[in-house]
């Protein structure tokens, strides 16, 4: 096991969340991915449970954790069941926007009712045609008076139309680039907000993946984060600090997928014997808890950088994130081939990890931009 540096009361949390994903997380991811909806039963029991709390400072009634706390968390949850992992993931990326660019008031409004779990939160960068590109978004926001008039739309955005807030970027100077653009506070009630298509999708099923759109609508002019012109750079700065939580569900999927392997390879008797005496299958299952292991010492890693305070990390969180999704998608490939027919049927797991672990490679910026982003800092940087 990686070395990690946890407070006793963190350490315990950790082995409880453990527990609750084993026996009531782990019940229901099936039919979670079955049936498509979104599992309301789960938001309850991580907001009871405290775990919604997690990425959230004491002063504004979270539990304070450390960044190492919410990825191990998030691992836990995944291993059994991505969408539910999910729920945390996405409570801390749209928030992360009022805690990195909001003032006292904006925090002191927003953050206890999403610490509490009471509210969730999304996060709204993507639109139709400005994916990685996330520069070159249409959605516009017009100052009049003591409003902002937003109109535009976002697109695959995770939680749209349940989070009661969306931290939306649009942009307030169309001549400037990435300095025009800015963020925003939206509540869902607002007028001129609408929820446009609910996504279906391959994997993560029970997360609502939706299409949020703005009508002239109407956003108080109290509730621009930081000034005009920020919004950019509050994304990437949320980003870089959620994506080692990708690489952390990424991680908890793999995990899933090995346990999963490993148990049925000395159950599955063929030839007279255990597949798992064979050393064709062996090899398999070293690489995999190899891939797992090295995920994991950088999603630690990169968790303990932003905990001690690290101002470099960009280009760790990025590796984390990419290393860990690619290793899952493999991982979980391999777990399928272990099961052979088996891991094929919905019967079994195996199939579902593998749906799920698709979307980390995409989500929070596709691999390749994580590639880019390493790039990119390995050149400026050396
Ligand atoms: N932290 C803080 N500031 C950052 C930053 C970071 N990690 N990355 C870039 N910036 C700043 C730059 O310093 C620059 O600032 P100045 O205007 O002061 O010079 C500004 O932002 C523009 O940066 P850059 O020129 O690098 O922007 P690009 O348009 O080239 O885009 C990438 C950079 C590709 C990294 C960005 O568009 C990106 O991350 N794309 C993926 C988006 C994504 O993850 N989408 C998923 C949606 S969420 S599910």
């Amino acid at each position: 096991m990686a070395v990690v540096h946890l407070s006793e009361d963190e350490r315990t949390m950790i082995e409880t969340i453990r527990e609750i994903a084993r026996e009531r997380v782990a019940p229901r991811a099936a039919e979670i991915d079955h049936t498509g909806k979104f599992p309301w039963d789960m938001k309850e029991l991580l907001a009871q449970q405290g775990i919604l709390g997690m990425p959230f400072p004491v002063e504004y009634e979270g539990t304070g954790s450390s960044e190492l706390a919410v990825v191990m968390a998030i691992e836990e949850l995944a291993r059994y069941c991505a969408t539910t992992s999910l729920i945390l993931a996405v409570q801390q990326l749209g928030s992360l926007p009022i805690l990195l660019g909001g003032n006292h008031e904006q925090k002191s409004k927003y953050i206890p009712a999403l610490a509490s779990g009471e509210w969730t939160a999304a996060f709204g960068l993507t639109e139709a045609g400005s994916g990685s590109d996330a520069a070159a978004m249409q959605t516009v926001a017009v100052r009049k008076g003591d409003t902002y008039i937003l109109n535009g739309s976002k697109r695959f955005i995770t939680n749209g139309g349940l989070a009661q807030v969306n931290s939306i970027f649009a942009l307030t100077d169309t001549t400037v680039g990435t300095r025009g653009i800015s963020a925003f506070l939206v509540e869902k009630d607002f007028p001129g907000f609408s929820v446009g298509r609910i996504e279906e999708k391959m994997g993560i099923k029970g997360s609502q993946t939706a299409e949020l759109i703005f009508t002239d609508c109407e956003v108080p002019a109290e509730n621009l984060l930081g000034r005009e012109g920020d919004g950019f750079k509050i994304a990437m700065m949320t980003l870089d600090r959620t994506r080692p939580g990708i690489g952390a569900q990424a991680l908890g999927i793999a995990q899933g997928a090995l346990d999963l392997a490993v148990s049925y390879s000395k159950q599955r008797i063929q030839f007279g014997k255990p597949i798992s005496d064979n050393q064709g299958i062996q090899f398999m299952l070293a690489d995999m808890a190899t891939k797992v292991e090295a995920s994991r010492l950088l999603v630690y890693n990169v968790a303990e950088m932003i905990d001690r305070g690290d101002t470099h990390f960009s280009k760790y969180s990025a590796m984390a994130k990419m290393f860990a999704s690619d290793s899952a998608m493999e991982v979980t490939n391999d777990a399928i081939q272990i099961l052979g027919g088996y891991g094929y049927m919905k019967e079994y797991p195996a199939e579902r990890m593998m749906r799920d672990a698709k979307i980390t490679q995409i989500y929070e910026g596709t691999n390749q931009i994580q590639r880019l982003v390493i790039a990119r800092d390995l050149i400026m940087n050396g």
